[in-house]
């Protein structure tokens, strides 16, 4: 049965119909609340109008003449069919409603007729005329009876060929050209223009008007559109519409024209508010490095590096010295012991600074992109900036910038800066006690030397000069493990903020600019503009 045949019956003759109606589906699909509703319904009027017609026999072509009333479509049509079963008449308007003609015994041209609303049908054995034509004579479009005009135009919507039949008299009539051939212009090679009553004019006279006819059609870009001269009356150049219609038959490809062109039309519309596939790129790297700049990062990772610095000082500082800075400073800030620098540890993050970041990455990834791809990338990249102040304090505040493991390195410079500080203090203590014994006028105590240098004396000078240089070298080993242990502290908070912009700003932009991609494909396909076998690689 006809009508149960599926869209892709086309695809017998033309792949890329059913391949470019596919992508207007897609795109459909895609385009759904983002583009003009008007637009998108009427692409999607488009796929439906495609699906009923190719259900309905793809393999029949239906011929409709059109035309004003009394240009001679009744005429035509009856000598086409060869047999008077339309009505002609000299008082107009005569025909109030399309007839049929089918030719050849398809079993059931039904549905189609049905789906075109044509209740009077004819049907003849092929003959002059090929089998698998259905032609129909239409009423006048310049109608005094306002349904002659609606029923013209459901068939202009739904016919395979549109023959147009005009009179010498009204062939530059706006109604037609305005009203119907302008708009026709998609579907060009589909349209035939015949200029009937041709018996009327003289030879000179009817070129002068084929030619002005030519000369209007090709200025509303109906080019491809064939144009021939008849007389109902004379029978003349009736041969040439027959062949004319039967090869749109023959070839059979007249269905899918018209289907092409309608998906042209609309898909072309569309692409005008998606623009070509862009690649268009979110630079997440200079949004993560602005944030960085806007969440007061910095100011986290150098409170982490003076923690480091007072507990490895702590840790390497040698015993006595601590020993007494501890005294000294408990005496004058009891409150020391707690340590945590206060006031640092509260990220500064500055939403002003975030949302000028995430505005920039959305302004920036809209450059190019038709109207409406800035208002959405702005609304997407608002609302992120909405969130994502707080969505970063938060993961800021989980990095523990306080923390730092204790260091072996550590216990070295303590033991061995401690063991300096006890020899200088032996020293100075065992000379304090050689001068008591001198002062007191006893026999001195022996003193061992080393070389020529008294013990005693070598462990109080030595012992300090080595202390100082210890300590000189101590501090350059801590300020060069805190500037470490800042990178350190730096990077894992840039990476929390960069988790976190990922989630929030640049993954929402990213499906945005997706969807722009995929419906930018989806659409170069269905206007036909890209191959469907390379377009779906790179789509897929
Ligand atoms: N001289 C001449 N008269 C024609 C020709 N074709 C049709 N006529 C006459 O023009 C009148 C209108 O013809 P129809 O075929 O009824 O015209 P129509 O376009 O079907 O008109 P409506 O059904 O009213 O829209 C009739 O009297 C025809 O005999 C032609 O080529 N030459
Ligand atoms: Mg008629």
């Amino acid at each position: 049965m006809p009508s149960s045949r599926p869209v892709t019956a086309v695809a017998d003759r033309g792949p890329a119909l059913a391949e470019r109606l596919g992508a207007l589906a897609d795109a459909v699909d895609a385009a759904d609340g983002r583009l003009d509703e008007d637009l998108v319904s009427r692409a999607r009027a488009v796929l439906v109008k495609a699906q009923e017609r190719l259900a309905r026999g793809p393999d029949t072509v239906v011929v409709a003449l059109g035309g004003g009333t009394g240009s001679g479509k009744s005429s035509l049509f009856n000598a086409m069919a060869g047999t008077p079963v339309s009505r002609v008449g000299a008082v107009r308007p005569v025909t109030g409603e399309p007839i049929s003609f089918s030719v050849g015994d398809d079993p059931d041209p039904g549905p189609l007729l049905d789906w075109l609303g044509v209740r009077r049908r004819h049907a003849g054995p092929a003959g002059a005329l090929e089998e698998g034509l259905i032609l129909v004579d239409l009423p006048d479009h310049d109608s005094v009876e306002l349904d002659h005009r609606q029923i013209v135009d459901r068939f202009v919507e739904r016919v395979d060929v549109l023959v147009w039949v005009v009179d010498p008299l009204k062939y530059a009539q706006r109604a037609l050209h305005d009203g119907y051939l302008k708009l026709l212009a998609a579907h060009a090679r589909v349209v035939v223009l015949v200029l009937n009553h041709a018996d009327t004019l003289s030879r000179d006279a009817r070129a002068a008007v084929l030619h002005d006819l030519r000369r209007l059609l090709d200025a509303e870009g109906l080019r491809r559109a064939k144009l021939l001269s008849t007389s109902a009356r004379t029978g003349e150049g009736l041969d040439g519409l027959r062949s004319t219609i039967n090869d749109y038959v023959i070839e059979r490809r007249a269905v899918a024209e018209r289907i092409a062109g309608d998906l042209g039309n609309v898909s072309n519309a569309l692409v005008s508010q998606v623009g070509p596939p862009h690649a268009a790129t979110l630079d997440a790297g200079a949004l993560a490095r602005s944030l960085v700049a806007a969440c007061g990062v910095e100011p986290l990772a150098a409170a982490g590096r003076r923690t480091y610095v007072n507990d490895a000082n702590d840790a390497t500082r040698p015993a006595v010295t601590s020993a007494v800075l501890k005294r000294v400073r408990s005496v004058r800030n009891p409150l020391r012991r707690l340590r945590r620098p206060a006031g640092t540890s509260a990220p500064d993050v500055s939403s002003i600074g975030v949302r000028h970041a995430v505005l920039m990455l959305a302004d920036e990834a809209a450059t190019d992109l038709p109207h409406p791809w800035p208002q959405r990338l702005h609304d997407a990249a608002h609302n992120a900036a909405e969130k994502l102040p707080s969505a970063v304090a938060r993961a800021l505040d989980r990095v523990d910038v306080h923390h730092v493991p204790r260091r072996a390195w550590w216990r070295l410079f303590w033991v061995v800066g401690s063991a300096l500080e006890l020899a200088t203090l032996l020293g100075v203590i065992w000379l304090t006690m050689l001068a008591a014994v001198g002062w007191l006028q006893l026999p001195p105590p022996p003193t061992p030397e080393v070389g020529s240098a008294p013990l005693p004396t070598l462990m109080a000078i030595g012992g300090l000069l080595a202390s100082l240089v210890w300590g000189f070298v101590r501090r350059r080993a801590v300020a060069a493990a805190a500037a470490r242990h800042h990178a350190g502290v730096f990077s894992r908070l840039a990476k929390a903020v960069g988790i976190v912009a990922d989630e929030h700003a640049v993954r929402p932009l990213r499906t945005e600019l997706d969807v722009h991609a995929r419906l930018s494909q989806a659409l170069q396909r269905a206007a036909g503009r890209a191959s469907p076998r390379r377009a779906r690689s790179q789509g897929g």
